[in-house]
């Protein structure tokens, strides 16, 4: 894939945020082996009806098409199908937007039944309205008004097969769901007396989530330098004293302008961050754009209704900022959090029983609470 990024700012998102989405719509990009050969953002209020952006700018970027050889236009914004169209007969070479690309990574990635199961949950999600899109447009093409388009009746067959097949992972997945709540029920329950804590780790993708559950827990998680490395949840425990039970998960990564299809089939994964008592929120701190990333990780979290459980953040990769972990305690620490943030840094294990102190401070007020 040869690349071609648009983005727009205006009213409501500001340029530098239009950049920053930019700059990770490139992240995806290279998540598929892609490459990016330019991009070209534009100042709208509105997006147009018929190309998103404005005539003038679809024609600028034909011209960079053409000047680049490129064989993609990735739109950072979600498209109707209708404008994927019109863009595509414009500018004669694929288009996609935000969505397609995250939902080719995770279809990439998933591994188990139930990661497939939810990408191609998704996709058919994705797929369905835009079928509708299509099938008229396409009716209006084939000319004589009222009469039936070429194709109408295998999109009628196609859109009957997507929706029992939708009702069939549902099924499936409701059933895979329900077999991981009973060994979430054997899993809590407490031996002789011990005390369990459930904690959630959560936060942007990238952010270093896995490799703090393989610090905290040795285990040996898939981590890599990409977005969505992982797919699946997945849960480990960690003795702290003879009798505390530390009960962690490792989840799928939140990203901006996460597509509505993707949280819909990822919800039964993400019922672990449901039932937690305690959500660890992951954030890369030697990123610039850390303090965006961590509203964006709020706002999910409030879609999952998770939003009221306490939290704390484990301020990650500080071994970006300073040289050693005597220097962490002399970083600021920032305002906001109040005091339930810990600076740390996943890989080289740095200030990581301070962190697990932390949780277990909250553990103990919440048992206090309850
Ligand atoms: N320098 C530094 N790099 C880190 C640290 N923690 C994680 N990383 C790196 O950051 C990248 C992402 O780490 P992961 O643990 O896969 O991140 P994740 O949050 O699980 O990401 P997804 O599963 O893709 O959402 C990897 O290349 C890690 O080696 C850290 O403390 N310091
Ligand atoms: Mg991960």
């Amino acid at each position: 894939m040869r690349a071609v990024l648009v983005g727009v700012w205006g009213k409501e998102v500001s340029k530098e945020f239009c950049k920053e989405s930019i700059k990770e719509l490139k992240a995806l990009v290279k998540a598929v082996n892609g490459k990016t050969l330019g991009y070209i953002i534009q100042k709208r209020h509105n997006p147009d009806q018929r190309y998103y952006i404005g005539e003038g700018k679809a024609k600028e970027i034909k011209e960079i098409v053409r000047g680049t050889k490129a064989d993609t236009v990735i739109f950072d914004d979600f498209l109707t199908p209708a404008q994927v169209s019109n863009l595509e007969k414009f500018l004669q070479v694929r288009v996609l937007d935000r969505t397609d690309l995250v939902l080719e990574i995770f279809s990439r990635r998933a591994r188990t039944k139930e990661a497939k199961l939810q990408v191609e949950l998704a996709k058919l999600m994705h797929e369905l309205p835009r079928l509708h899109g299509k099938g008229k447009q396409l009716s209006r093409l084939g000319g004589g008004l009222g009469t039936r388009g070429p194709g109408e009746q295998e999109r009628e067959v196609r859109k009957r097969l997507i929706k029992k097949r939708i009702h069939k992972i549902k099924q499936e997945l409701e059933e895979i769901k329900r077999r991981r709540r009973e060994q979430r029920k054997r899993r809590e329950r407490p031996e002789n007396g011990e005390k369990i804590l459930r904690v959630a780790i959560v936060g942007y993708t990238n952010a270093g989530k896995s490799t703090l559950m393989n610090a905290l827990t040795k285990k040996g998680i898939f981590t890599a330098n990409m977005p969505f490395a992982t797919l699946d949840t997945r849960t480990s425990v960690r003795m702290v004293y003879p009798d505390y039970k530390l009960l962690f998960t490792d989840t799928v990564g939140f990203i901006r302008k996460l597509p509505p299809e993707l949280i819909e089939s990822f919800k039964a994964t993400l019922e672990e961050v449901e039932e937690a008592d305690i959500i660890l929120h992951v954030v890369d701190v030697s990123d610039e754009g850390w303090l965006d990333y961590v509203n964006t990780v709020k706002e999910i979290l409030k879609e999952l209704n998770a939003d009221d459980k306490p939290v704390v953040y484990a301020l990650n990769k500080a071994d970006k900022l300073v040289e050693n972990e005597e220097e962490i305690n002399y970083l600021p620490h920032p305002a906001f959090i109040e005091g339930d943030a810990i600076l740390v840094s996943a890989e080289k294990r740095w200030n990581l029983d301070k962190l697990l102190q932390k949780i277990l401070e909250k553990g103990e007020k919440l048992k206090v609470e309850v």
